[in-house]
């Protein structure tokens, strides 16, 4: 059994995750129950209905699931639901879909007995939102302070994959906005022949890249998990300009249990757990300090 999650919130993801693969339980099981944990976890100020909300002042979640056995479900922009991650298993599951969007996921969910109630913002939430209208300008700012998706990649011991997803998105973002995260194929992607790769950071440079699809098929064409996540940062610098203020860091795995994490800028933490040992690791950075394109020059084979 193999597990990766993003950042430091990856760790007590991949126990809860341990957890169930350890009963017996497989690979989607295991994400599903991972990233749970982190919706519930307070103090996730990007994950779960805790996360910030958006310019208006509303948190709205995305999540999604993928399977090796090539279903998937998703659901964005929804507004109190407390798991949406649950929420995108059971679209997978229980509905003829792939991908359920706002007010349609809310009704979905009610009629599947998922509770939607929406809170009230925190003191926290509040106040945070308050300082950013008192200039309203859309600047992300990288790494762990605003960004802290989890995405979590399961192999279990009868050699199922599954990846997952979930996100309060961007901080202060446009009402409506979607990002990476519950698109299958750029925040996450599962093949049966090949690995899973995820990823977290600017939804819209993963996007524009169609991410974790892309890492799959570098892997498809000999490369190694590692070299494949290096590749799509690489190609992520060059063709989505201002690298030097964004933050993308992705993860893969294949079927012999190799892992690959790498990122646009340092400070990209994920935790890999094995049957034994659950420890957290920094990814490398192609930008080696912020706004030092020289080394993603040298990356790119141009310096
Ligand atoms: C998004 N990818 O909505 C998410 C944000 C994120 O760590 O991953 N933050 O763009």
């Amino acid at each position: 059994m193999k597990l990766l999650s993003t950042w430091d919130h990856g760790l007590p993801a991949n126990d809860a995750a341990l957890a169930i693969l350890r009963a017996g339980g497989g690979a989607m099981d295991a994400v599903v129950e991972g990233a749970t944990l982190t919706e519930r976890s307070n103090g996730q100020r990007s994950v779960g209905l805790g996360g910030l909300p958006d310019r208006d002042g509303i948190v709205t979640l995305d999540a999604a699931v993928m399977g090796d056995d090539a279903r998937a479900g998703s659901v964005a922009c929804v507004r109190g639901v407390e798991h949406p991650v649950r929420l995108a298993r059971m679209v997978m599951d229980r509905s003829p879909h792939v991908m359920l969007v706002g007010e349609g996921a809310q009704r979905f969910a009610r009629e599947h007995g998922i509770e939607v109630r929406e809170r009230p913002l925190d003191d926290e939430q509040t106040s945070k939102w308050k300082a950013w209208l008192k200039q309203g300008l859309y600047a992300p700012v990288i790494n762990v302070e605003n960004h802290d998706t989890i995405s979590l990649i399961a192999l279990d011991d009868r050699g199922s994959m599954a990846v997952a997803s979930t996100t309060s998105g961007l901080a202060f973002k446009m009402h409506g906005r979607v990002g990476d995260s519950p698109v299958v194929g750029s925040g996450l992607f599962v093949d049966r022949e090949v690995g899973g790769a995820v990823a977290t950071g600017l939804g819209e440079a993963v996007l524009r890249t169609a991410g974790a699809a892309a890492i799959v098929e570098m892997m498809r064409a000999g490369r190694s998990p590692q070299e494949a996540c290096e590749a799509l940062i690489t190609r992520m610098i060059e063709r989505v300009p201002g690298a030097e203020s964004y933050q993308v860091g992705v993860l893969a795995m294949d079927y012999q249990g190799r892992c690959g994490a790498f990122s646009v800028q340092q400070g990209f933490t994920y935790a890999l757990a094995d049957g034994s040992r659950n420890t957290l690791h920094t990814a490398g950075a192609a930008l080696q300090i912020d706004g030092d394109i020289e080394r993603a020059k040298r990356v790119k084979g141009e310096g």
